[in-house]
Formats: structure tokens, C-alpha cells, sequence
């Protein structure tokens, strides 16, 4: 009779133990931890998938490198200011704070009840005073570092959420209705990130983080990242957008000069028209002048950068070409963009596309100055209907006919003063205000006399107000928030009512969980000195931009704060893959979220650990589940019988010695999967293990010591994956102690040569198989008992060795019996 794993009554146990004997927290001597960190979650009321799969990561490292000897900083916090908790606290009458500490009761609940090692005497909660007040003694400091910006711009607005967006929180998509939104299907539609409403332009004063002063830092620094996912860095590369080309200087009459930004300098004399933007200071003094300027830039600073099209106005001013000394015609056109580049355009209509459609649209002339290579073949250009983007040589360029464009490009920038070499970014400062209330307020209050100041130190935290239901912004609605003094001259001021983006609150965290109760100042810089980068950080892909660009940027800001000695936060970067269930992300906004209950919390983190390597999808199935959950009834099983029958012997015999180097060969495999976050490979091994000692057993009563060994290798190898197994294993074999706190097993035996063989024979198993079902023939019996007991390695290698010494004259007879008498 098998005995029974009481998986909740074990969970109960060992949790109550742990916290009890306080084992998740950070020694008081420790010196330059370990520091793993899974990104603390936003409350939104209820663990998810996601979050399980993001923290059995972390825990599982957390719990082997502790073993292996290092103090691990395991910290926990909640990402808990936001607009949904306004959302929820109307719906449900209550308010922000309330709805958010309710929140953060379940999930810390959650959390424990899945066993996470977490210290959480450093929990930290952003929406707490202590929390925020550091976000605005930083925003005063960034200020005075010079790396905030007080803007009037148009900005992207979300009618839904009733709030601004960072650029990097408006996302494309394709229209698939045309029903949904004004814009046709296919056409692509700008939409807020959290609600998929199409955003559209509002002009505002509105706060920014300077990021921009670091695009090209944060660019180069990705190339040394060699710990982050390729993909990750990809995908900040392409945010950050460089771009090499040249700055180009035209003289605009009555004006000056004005430059523009190309990548493909070479083109230049197929520029037939200069445009400039909306907000370029040249088209803001022609609108001083000109009432047309000014409707059509009032007109397109209101739409959608999407919805601009070819529309843009002719002003009655000409440039001069740098080169030919031509006369251009000078647009303000709403495609060129006020922040990207210069905010001016040379229009190349025949190399360009979007200055195709806008000559094509203002009948502006469309000259050729590059045809594709003649090896290409017969290129068939039209470029009254198509712009050629592609490289080529030049044509009706003056001396630089017939050079090929990659050589021009570099030749023309060279040979004329008006060319410089330039780079760009498509990077875009980060807009930080929110005209809503669950976040941090700006320290700001604004007087007429004095422009916008900075609330003085000492009078931080600049406090949340209690919450009013209204449908705009509720700090707009205190008047005894809003309505404030100035604190240079005293007069009556006003408040800024604006909050922070919540991505200020998590581009520092890591730091505050170094020293969670500091009082003056928002970490500790001497601990950050010694125990930061963060050494193994674990979070979803979706963060690939905002989260982890802000807190790259952060970081290099507080070091040039001279606050930190780091310039990147994170050493290494996991970015686990997402739970699918038929298909679909598994979550419990869909309702497909599978409940722990049934098979023990811990089940589920076994799974979702041994189910796939962390970077990579799964799918969720009811039969994979079962499986993590035989393995933990089998291993218990097998403690249990041997504890409670001890039949074993203490004589040697013959293939224990093969058993107790599987033993060492397992801890050697188990430990380097643990190494590189292999959990799935892991448990593989560990299972394989597990088989091997079952047969050890049923074949014959196995040895006492090599037994015992073997399933406390087990215990320790297990536990960091399912950790209340591991106690419950780990105190029925040895009856004291805590796994948890074991030192992880190391190998007797130096197994580097017998992991060789072994791998060498499992590649010849399938050829050596042919002769195994060879000797089959004549002594089956024999053979599948062999085969049956699964000594496979043993048999594998045993017949290679036969078969390689008798070559083609195979004695099958005497095989077997080598076989079965080793
Ligand atoms: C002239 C030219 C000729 C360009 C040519 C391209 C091809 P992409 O297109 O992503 O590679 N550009 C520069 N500043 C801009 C602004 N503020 N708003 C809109 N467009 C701007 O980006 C580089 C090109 O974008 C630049 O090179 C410029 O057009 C345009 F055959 O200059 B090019
Ligand atoms: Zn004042």
C-alpha cells in the first residue's frame, strides 16, 4: 500500500516552521548578497499565471543558491499605485487605498500559500508615504540635475482613462472593424495600452524626464548587457531608435538657417521642397504673420499624428539648396515631426515615400538622383507612383554621377560645409504626468509671481489628499489641496495637480528593498555600492521597453546624482515565456486561470518549473499536472517505505556501485541545470533518478547507505523547486534539520569521465538495440529481464564493449551472459 502525501497539511506545516524559525531573511552580516528579484506585481487583486510562473523562478534560484552557501536577498513589494484602482474603487464604492490594501492582504496570502521565500520584513508598498516621498525628492533632484522639463506639447490622451500617455504606452494596431473607430479597416490606429481606446491630441503643460540626454548611453550600454535576452536588447535598440545620417543646413529667406536631419544625405540633390513642423520656430514666426500658417497649425496639432496625411501648407518663403543653390518652396507639413531629428525635412518625393505622397499631393516635382545597379536586372521604376528607396549610383548629381549611393553618402557629407555627420534618436523624453489621483503628487505648486517651484524638502511627502469621486482628476476637486502658498514669496500658489506616471515607482524599487525603512534618504548608497547590480531579475517580455528602459536610464541618472556607483541595475535578465491554455494566455482576466486547490499549491509551481525552460510558452494540460504531482506522491512514497521497512542490506554487491555513481552523475547534472535556470531539465534528471532507485529497490534489497543517500539527494535536489516535499522528505529521512537551510549535495565521485561514456553510449543505444533484440531471439527471457529491470546503460555499455571486441563475429549467447552476470 502506498502512502498517502497530505499536501496541505504538509504545505500548512513547513510554512508555519519557516516563518517561525524566520529562514527567507537576509543575515544581518550578510556582505554582498545574492540579490534575485522577480518584478513585484502590480495589485490588481489576485495572483495570475504569470505571476506564479515569474516567482517559482525566482524562489527556485533563491532556494538553490542559499544552498550552495550565499545569502540571497529574496525581497517582495507591491507595485500599487494606478488607474485601475481608481476604476475598481468606483465601481465598488470604496476608495483607492482601501481597494488596494485589500488587494494586497489576497495576494500577499496568495503568495504564501505557494510557499515563495520572500524576507518580507522589506516589503515595500509604492503608494505608501514612505514609499512616495522618495519619488519626489528624486523628481527634485533630477530637476535640479536638469533632467526635468516643463512642456507645453501636444500630447497623446487617453478618453478612457482620461489621462496622458508616454509615448512608449500608445500602441499600433491594425483596425479590423471599421464600425469600432473613425478609421478605416486595415488603416493602423493608435491605442492606449491598458484600455484599447484610440487615443487622440491634446496640447498640455505637462512634466518630462529627460531621457533623451541619455539615448545614446542607454543604446551603446545594451552591447555589454551579454546576461539580458537578445531579444530584450533588440527590442530597446529598436526603441531607441539610432539613426546615422547627416544634419543639413538650407538658408530660408528672412528667417536664417534652418537645418534638417536625413539618413540619406546623398539624395540631396533630389530635393525638391523643405518642410518643417507645426512646432519648428520657423512655422511659429510665420503664423505670428500669416493667419493660414496659424489655422493649419492649430488644425493639425489637434489630430492624430496617423490622421495628418499628406496635409501641410505653403509658406511664402524659399530656401536655398546648399549645393545648387536652387530655389525650394518651404512647407509646414504635419508628417514631419516636431521631436524627431531636427523637425525638418529636405523633401526627397523620388527616394522617400512620404515625401512621395506629399509631392504627389502638392504637385511638387519628383526627381530621380538614384537608379538601382544595372547588375539588378530590369528594375522597373515608376516613380510617378512610387518612390525607389532602395540603394543604387547616382544620377543628375552634378560630380556624383555614376557613384554608387553607400560611397556618395559618405563623399557628398565630406566635400560640403552644409553636410555634417549626425546621429538620432527616435527616442522620446519621457512624459511623467497623469491628470489622475492614485499616484505620486509632483512637488510642484505654481505662482504667478515666481513660475512653477519646487515644495522644499522639509515639507515632504507631498501628500494624497482623501479621495472624492468625481469623473475628472479629484486632486482638481480639493481646493484645500490645490489652493496652496508659494513657498519663495509666500503669495496665494497652486498646486500641480498632476501625479507620476507609475513607472517612476518601479524604476527605483530595487533599491529601496537594500534598506526598506531608511529615514533620510531613499537607499542606502554605500549598501547599493556593495551589493547592487541586482543579480538575476525575472519578469515578463511585455516589460522589455517601459519598465526596464526607465529603470536602465534611472540608474544612470542616481549615478550621475553621485547617489550610485552603477550605471546598469540588472546583470542578468530572465524573461520567462507565457502559460497558454488551448491556445490563449492563461489569465484571470480571461477566466482560464486553473486553481491550485485540487493538486496542492506546490504542484503548480513543480509545473510550471519542469514544464518548459523559463523563457519558453507552454501549454497548460490536466495530464502534465498529474505528472507533477505523481512525482511528488512517488518520492514520498518511496521516503515513507523506507523509513518505515528498512530492508535493506550492508554488504556490497555488484551494481551498487553503479547506482551511487548515478547518484553523484545526477547531483553533477541537477546542479549545472540549476546553474543556467534549466529547471525543466532538472527535474527530469531528478525523476530519472527517482526511477533508478525504484527498480535499485524492486530488483533487490539495496543497499543501506547507497539507499539512503540517494533519496536525501533527492530531498535536496527537489526541494528548491517544491520546497514543503523537500522539508517533509528531508525530516523523515534525517528526523531534524531543515532542508531549506541544508547545504547542497556534492558529488563523492568526479563523474566528468563517466558523464562522457554515458552520453556516448546513449548515442550509440539505438545501433547497440538492434543487437540486444538480436540476442533477444535466442534467450528472451533473459533479455527482458535485463531489459525490463531497464539497466539500460549497463546492458547499452556492456554490449558495446562485446560487440566493439568481437566486431562482426557476435556470439550473442556469451553477450548475455556478460551481460547478466556484471
Ligand atoms: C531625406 C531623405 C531622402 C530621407 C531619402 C530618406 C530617404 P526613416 O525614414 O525612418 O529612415 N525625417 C527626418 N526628420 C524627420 C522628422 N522630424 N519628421 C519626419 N521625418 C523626418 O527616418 C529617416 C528619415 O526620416 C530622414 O531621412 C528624413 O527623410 C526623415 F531618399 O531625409 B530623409
Ligand atoms: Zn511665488
Amino acid at each position: 500500500m502506498t502512502n498517502h502525501y497530505d499536501h496541505a497539511q504538509v504545505q500548512e506545516f513547513w510554512q508555519y516552521v519557516w516563518e517561525r524559525d524566520d529562514v527567507y531573511a537576509l543575515p544581518e552580516d550578510a556582505d554582498d548578497p545574492t540579490y534575485v528579484l522577480g518584478m513585484f506585481p502590480y495589485t490588481s487583486g489576485t495572483l495570475h499565471m504569470g505571476h506564479v510562473r515569474n516567482y517559482a523562478i525566482t524562489d527556485a534560484y533563491s532556494r538553490y543558491r542559499r544552498m550552495q552557501g550565499d545569502d540571497v536577498l529574496h525581497p517582495m513589494g507591491w507595485d500599487a499605485f494606478g488607474l485601475p484602482a481608481e476604476n475598481a474603487a468606483f465601481e465598488r464604492k470604496t476608495d483607492p487605498r482601501s481597494w488596494t490594501e485589500a488587494c494586497i492582504r489576497r495576494m500577499r496570502e496568495e503568495l504564501e500559500t505557494m510557499g515563495f521565500g520572500y524576507d518580507w520584513s522589506r516589503e515595500i508598498t509604492t503608494c505608501e508615504p514612505e514609499y512616495y516621498q522618495w519619488n519626489q525628492w528624486l523628481f527634485k533632484r533630477l530637476y535640479e540635475a536638469g533632467l526635468v522639463e516643463y512642456d507645453s506639447a501636444a500630447v497623446n490622451w487617453c478618453p478612457d482613462c482620461e489621462t496622458v500617455l508616454a509615448a512608449a504606452q500608445v500602441e499600433e494596431r491594425e483596425v479590423e472593424r471599421s464600425e469600432t473607430s473613425e478609421a478605416a479597416s486595415g488603416e493602423v490606429e493608435r491605442v492606449c495600452w491598458r484600455c484599447e481606446t484610440p487615443v487622440s491630441r491634446r496640447e498640455l503643460d505637462q512634466w518630462f524626464f529627460t531621457i533623451t540626454d541619455y539615448a545614446e548611453e542607454l543604446h551603446d550600454g545594451l552591447e555589454d548587457l551579454e546576461g539580458w535576452p537578445e531579444g530584450v536588447r533588440e527590442i530597446q535598440r529598436n526603441w531607441i531608435g539610432r539613426q546615422e545620417g547627416a544634419r543639413i543646413t538650407f538658408e530660408v529667406d528672412d528667417h536664417g538657417d534652418v537645418d534638417v536631419f536625413s539618413t540619406r544625405p546623398e539624395t540631396i540633390h533630389g530635393a525638391t521642397y523643405l518642410a518643417v513642423s507645426p512646432g519648428h520656430d520657423l512655422a511659429r514666426a510665420l503664423a505670428d504673420t500669416d493667419d493660414d500658417v496659424a489655422d493649419y497649425i492649430e488644425d493639425v496639432r489637434e489630430r492624430d499624428p496617423s490622421e495628418v496625411g499628406t496635409s501641410g501648407i505653403e509658406t511664402d518663403r524659399m530656401a536655398h539648396h546648399p549645393l545648387t543653390g536652387e530655389r525650394l518652396p518651404v512647407y509646414v507639413a504635419g508628417y514631419v515631426l516636431e521631436d524627431v531629428g531636427t523637425g525638418a525635412v529636405m523633401g526627397v518625393p523620388a527616394h522617400n515615400e512620404r515625401d512621395h505622397a506629399f509631392a504627389s499631393e502638392h504637385e511638387l516635382p519628383i526627381e530621380s538622383v538614384i537608379v538601382p545597379d544595372d547588375s539588378d536586372g530590369d528594375a522597373s521604376l515608376d516613380l510617378e507612383h512610387e518612390a525607389y528607396t532602395g540603394e543604387g549610383v547616382l544620377e543628375a548629381s552634378g560630380e556624383y554621377d555614376g557613384v554608387a549611393s553607400e560611397t556618395a553618402r559618405e563623399r557628398i557629407v565630406a566635400d560640403h560645409d552644409a553636410l555634417e555627420d549626425d546621429v538620432t534618436y527616435r527616442l522620446r523624453d519621457w512624459l511623467i504626468s497623469r491628470q489622475r489621483y492614485w499616484g505620486t503628487p509632483i512637488p510642484v505648486v505654481h505662482c504667478e509671481d515666481c513660475g512653477h517651484v519646487l515644495v522644499p524638502d522639509e515639507e515632504l511627502p507631498v501628500e494624497l489628499p482623501e479621495f472624492v469621486r468625481t469623473t475628472g482628476n479629484p486632486l482638481e476637486e480639493h481646493e484645500s489641496f490645490r489652493e496652496t502658498e508659494c513657498p519663495e514669496c509666500g503669495g496665494p500658489a497652486r498646486r500641480e495637480t498632476d501625479t507620476m506616471d507609475t513607472f517612476v515607482d518601479s524604476s527605483w524599487y530595487y533599491l529601496r528593498f537594500l534598506s526598506p525603512d531608511l529615514e533620510d534618504a531613499p537607499f542606502d548608497t554605500q549598501l547599493a555600492d556593495e551589493w547592487l547590480p541586482v543579480d538575476v531579475y525575472v519578469g515578463g517580455e511585455e516589460h522589455a521597453i517601459l519598465h526596464l528602459l526607465y529603470t536602465r536610464f534611472f540608474t544612470r541618472a542616481l549615478a550621475d546624482l553621485d547617489l550610485l556607483d552603477r550605471r546598469e541595475p540588472i546583470t542578468e535578465l530572465k524573461s520567462q515565456g507565457t502559460v497558454l491554455y488551448d491556445g490563449e494566455k492563461m489569465s484571470s482576466s480571461k477566466g482560464n486561470v486553473v486553481a491550485p486547490q485540487e493538486y496542492g499549491a506546490e504542484t503548480t509551481r513543480l509545473f510550471v518549473l519542469s514544464a518548459a525552460h523559463p523563457e519558453q510558452d507552454f501549454e497548460w494540460t490536466a495530464n502534465n499536472v498529474r505528472g507533477a504531482y505523481d512525482l511528488q506522491q512517488t518520492l514520498y512514497d518511496m521516503a515513507a517505505t523506507f523509513v518505515e521497512e528498512s530492508d535493506t542490506r550492508v554488504e556490497t554487491r555488484a551494481h551498487d556501485e553503479y547506482v551511487a555513481r548515478e547518484i553523484d552523475r545526477t547531483i553533477t547534472a541537477v546542479t549545472d541545470e540549476y546553474e543556467r535556470f534549466r529547471f525543466h531539465r532538472a527535474a527530469t534528471e531528478i525523476q530519472e533518478l527517482a526511477r533508478l532507485l525504484r527498480r535499485y529497490r524492486a530488483y533487490d534489497q539495496p543497499h543501506e547507505e547507497i539507499y539512503r543517500r540517494g533519496l536525501l539527494t533527492l530531498a535536496a535536489l527537489i526541494s528548491p523547486m517544491a520546497p514543503h516535499l523537500g522539508e517533509e522528505l528531508w525530516n523523515k529521512l534525517r528526523g531534524e534539520g531543515l532542508v531549506v537551510e541544508a547545504d547542497w549535495p556534492t558529488a563523492e565521485r568526479d563523474v566528468s569521465q563517466y558523464r562522457l561514456e554515458r552520453q556516448l553510449v546513449e548515442s550509440t543505444l539505438a545501433d547497440v538495440r538492434d543487437i540486444v533484440d538480436v540476442a533477444a531471439i535466442d534467450e528472451p527471457e533473459r533479455i527482458e529481464l535485463v531489459v525490463a529491470q531497464d539497466w539500460k546503460y549497463d546492458v547499452a555499455r556492456l554490449v558495446a564493449d562485446a560487440a566493439d571486441e568481437m566486431a562482426d563475429d557476435v556470439d550473442t549467447g556469451s553477450l548475455v551472459d556478460r551481460v547478466l552476470t556484471a
